[in-house]
């Protein structure tokens, strides 16, 4: 990536969104705190052994619940500010965070839960009143357990009512202030690779092999619905798809190496991003290798998913090497006990860091060993996914980090908060948009992974994306060396 001079006349554009996130589950706490129902992720984490790799839970996390807008007097105290000022206090435009469904509809469905919108209402003012752009994502995987238990959540069709329903009580509420959505965040993960294990939750009679494409495609129905019915109540607004997946290179340049990366792309990305940007229905490849466990949609339901996301919301942190199975595909489909992910259609490589190849996350068990320092490749990626799927409303990279490797190896403070992998990533990453940019794919935005450390789902605490370090005995946060590289990159190349 060749290094962009200050002076050049060129940046971000000014209507450029870029910022930080979270997700409700993960940061908030105060689970049972006024009113929110359980979801499903209450479970996994209290009751299912060794799902959470240390066996912690998001009872408290980071507490934003309570503590988003204290810090309200930072100029005079800046270092008490917990959440939001501290967003501001970098200057930073947006924050995108998301919504509990569980504290809106306690009961999945029914009767709404005024103290929650209470809260959501004022940390969006509070937002506003710190010149801080709030995004909202509707569902970032905490389904109210009631919902799980009664029908079997994103496997019943009966889902698609209650998630609309949901999304209409948001918008009403919200909608006069919030003007980005998200609906849903990375099916791909929450329909595939973290299977619900069934002693917890009731029994459903679909099979395994067929869940991932039943959960697909009931959630395909509800993010169109709740699109529509969206654009049609807030007509100003952006509402996206927020999907994920790296960059997929071919190992070699032999043909079936290519077939693996058309595939991977089919089964990871087109699985959702087909069906809503081009077609209305799935990719071909799916068609044919799953065909025994896809479900079918009418033509009715193809012209009501085709044209639902304005921007390519794209959580896109890495990039892989792709290369066919040794026994071929249809060998492998046929004796695997998932066709998904990542056995078949996603065989995957990455070099090891002492290849001389990327840089790897924590790579010691649990880790995050699928994630590369592969910034060279974004101007690629994000061309790849403007050429393919032509989104209406341009590109916008939702999610994008680093989990440092070393961090946390010793109990020095400065060594925390001292983050030179992640600064090098943020620095590259968004060196690799401009030149994106540049080369003419219409990035419109960019979401740092994230705001602070946080209950990284099932590796717990033990992997951090966070720009800013937190004390979880007394909740102060320390912003890490990241975070200001991030910033400043921002304010170096922000367009003149
Ligand atoms: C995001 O998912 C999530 O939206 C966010 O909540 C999370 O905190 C963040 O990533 C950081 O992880 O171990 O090889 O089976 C990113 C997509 C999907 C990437 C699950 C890692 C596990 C791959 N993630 N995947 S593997």
């Amino acid at each position: 990536v060749p290094v962009i001079a200050k002076n050049e006349s060129w940046g971000f554009p000014k209507d450029f969104w870029w910022g930080v996130a979270s997700a409700a589950y993960q940061v908030e706490g105060a689970v049972q705190a006024e009113g929110r129902g359980p979801s499903i992720w209450d479970v996994l984490t209290h009751r299912v052994t060794d799902f959470v790799a240390d066996n912690s839970t998001g009872d408290i996390a980071d507490n934003q619940y309570y503590l988003y807008k204290q810090g309200q007097q930072w100029r005079l105290s800046w270092l008490a500010a917990i959440n939001i000022a501290r967003i501001a206090a970098l200057g930073v435009p947006a924050y995108s965070f998301s919504i509990s469904w569980s504290r809106i509809f306690p009961f999945g469905s029914g009767p709404v839960n005024e103290e929650a919108i209470a809260h959501y209402n004022d940390m969006i003012d509070t937002c506003i009143q710190y010149n801080v752009t709030p995004m909202v994502t509707l569902y970032h995987w905490d389904l109210p357990l009631v919902l799980q238990n009664t029908y079997g959540g994103w496997l019943s069709e009966n889902i698609v009512n209650d998630f609309v329903a949901y999304a209409r009580v948001a918008y009403a509420r919200f909608g006069d202030r919030v003007n980005h959505w998200f609906t849903v965040n990375e099916p791909i993960v929450f329909c595939d690779m973290y299977p619900l294990p069934a002693n917890y939750f009731k029994n459903t009679s679909i099979t395994a092999l067929h869940q991932p494409f039943v959960c697909g495609q009931n959630v395909l129905l509800a993010h169109a619905q709740a699109y529509r019915l969206g654009k049609s109540m807030m007509p100003g607004s952006t509402i996206s798809f927020k999907n994920n997946g790296g960059y997929k290179i071919p190992l070699t340049n032999s043909s079936a190496d290519a077939e693996a990366v058309q595939r991977a792309w089919d089964f990871n990305e087109g699985w959702f991003a087909t069906p809503i940007f081009l077609t209305g229905d799935y990719p071909a490849s799916l068609k044919s290798f799953v065909s025994t466990f896809l479900p079918a949609f009418t033509e009715e339901q193809k012209t009501l998913i085709n044209g639902t996301s304005d921007v390519f919301a794209h959580d896109a942190y890495t990039s892989q090497f792709y290369f066919a199975p040794d026994d071929g595909i249809a060998a492998c489909i046929a004796n695997s006990s998932n066709p998904l992910y990542p056995s078949c259609a996603n065989t995957s490589y990455a070099y090891s860091a002492s290849d001389g190849g990327w840089l790897i996350g924590p790579a010691a068990d649990p880790g995050s060993p699928w994630l590369h320092k592969a910034t060279d490749w974004v101007p690629a990626f994000l061309r790849y996914i403007q050429d393919t799927w032509k989104p209406p409303g341009g590109v916008a990279v939702t999610e994008f980090g680093f989990a440092e490797p070393f961090e946390y190896s010793k109990k020095i403070r400065a060594d925390i908060l001292f983050d030179p992998i992640r600064s090098s990533y943020y620095h590259d990453y968004l060196q690799a948009i401009l030149i994106a940019i540049s080369e003419g794919v219409n990035v419109v935005g960019c979401l740092a992974w994230s705001l602070v450390d946080n209950l990284e789902w099932s590796t717990g605490y033990t992997v951090k994306f966070g720009m800013q370090y937190v004390n979880l005995t007394t909740q102060e946060r320390y912003y890490k060396a990241s975070f200001f590289t991030y910033v400043n990159a921002f304010q170096q190349y922000l367009a003149e």
